[in-house]
């Protein structure tokens, strides 16, 4: 199977299995459920449950097993762009294509259905039937980590201190590392735990996710240049309205996307130590820096 047909099947079991979790209810807050499903049904590539179900199918585990904590991840990415693109943090008034949840809800309501996904994903890792308890620790604790204080939260903090000041190179990889790759890592591992690979497998997938989370996050920089309007469905991108630093700014177009491709080769190779077949893993760091939106 080419890995656009991967894709494109991944992206409808994901969806259909997101649609199934959080479907519409008849309660007196009904406008939760309402405004959760309008983030998180609004398209996206998928990135992330997509490596999760990837990594677990490469070390032997079938699809159907992984989905759930696949969806928890994609979860946790939405509730980080609902509260990212509040008037707070980055004030961005479009997402996915569609109005930013604040625009389309109330501020309050965006705030509470960015709590709720964070939330429901870890429930919906502790309750998943198919993982044994120790497994649900193991993923639960990685996704404390990486999507908080030692991950994503650490690099949105750094980010915002960062504003109308100049950061150097290594400071902004040490701010994407966090708030980019830590969760980009975290899909990768899951996926590792689920199919019960080796501590030294692990490593490796670690090392793998820590290269391509921050070719990724320099591709979206490339990309807030070269084709805002198709990244974002917007002209500027906020990153250059608040005066941040990125890759492009720092190392100029070309540079960047070098080191991107840098990444890339350096992540395929922290794979060649694992001995099951990597090919579609390798597939999609491929796509992911290769990528035009
Ligand atoms: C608010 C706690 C908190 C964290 C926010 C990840 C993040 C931290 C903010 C997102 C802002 C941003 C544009 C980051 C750059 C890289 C990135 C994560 C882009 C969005 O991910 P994609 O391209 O989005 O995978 P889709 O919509 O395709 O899922």
């Amino acid at each position: 199977m080419d890995i656009d047909t991967y894709f494109h099947n991944q992206v409808k079991s994901i969806e259909a299995t997101l649609e199934s979790l959080i479907p519409e209810k008849q309660t007196p807050y009904s406008q939760l459920f309402q405004a959760a499903r309008y983030s998180l049904l609004a398209g996206g590539k998928r990135l992330r449950p997509i490596l999760t179900i990837a990594t677990a199918e490469t070390f032997g585990s079938h699809c159907q097993l992984a989905i759930q904590p696949a969806c928890a991840i994609e979860m946790i990415h939405t509730y980080s762009l609902i509260h990212d693109d509040l008037p707070c943090m980055d004030n961005d008034d479009f997402r996915r294509g569609k109005p930013s949840l604040h625009k389309a809800f109330t501020e309050a309501e965006a705030v509470l259905a960015g709590d709720y996904l964070l939330t429901y994903a870890f429930e919906v890792v502790a309750r998943d039937a198919h993982l044994t308890a120790i497994q649900k620790v193991d993923l639960i604790t990685l996704l404390a980590k990486n999507s908080g204080s030692e991950g994503m939260i650490a690099g949105q903090v750094m980010d915002i201190a960062a504003e109308n000041t100049p950061v150097d190179l290594e400071a902004l990889k040490h701010i994407h590392n966090h708030k980019t790759g830590a969760l980009i890592t975290a899909s990768i591992e899951f996926g590792g735990i689920i199919g019960r690979a080796s501590q030294q497998e692990l490593n490796a997938l670690r090392n793998f996710g820590n290269d391509i989370g921050l070719a990724f996050q320099i591709i979206d920089d490339v990309l807030d240049v070269t084709s805002p309007t198709q990244k974002r469905g917007q002209a500027t991108s906020s990153d250059i309205t608040n005066k941040k630093s990125t890759y492009v700014s720092l190392m100029g177009l070309n540079q960047a996307r070098d080191a991107a491709h840098n990444l890339l080769n350096s992540g395929l190779s922290h794979l060649e130590s694992i001995k099951h077949d990597t090919s579609t893993l390798k597939a999609i760091a491929h796509r992911l820096v290769h990528r035009n939106h």
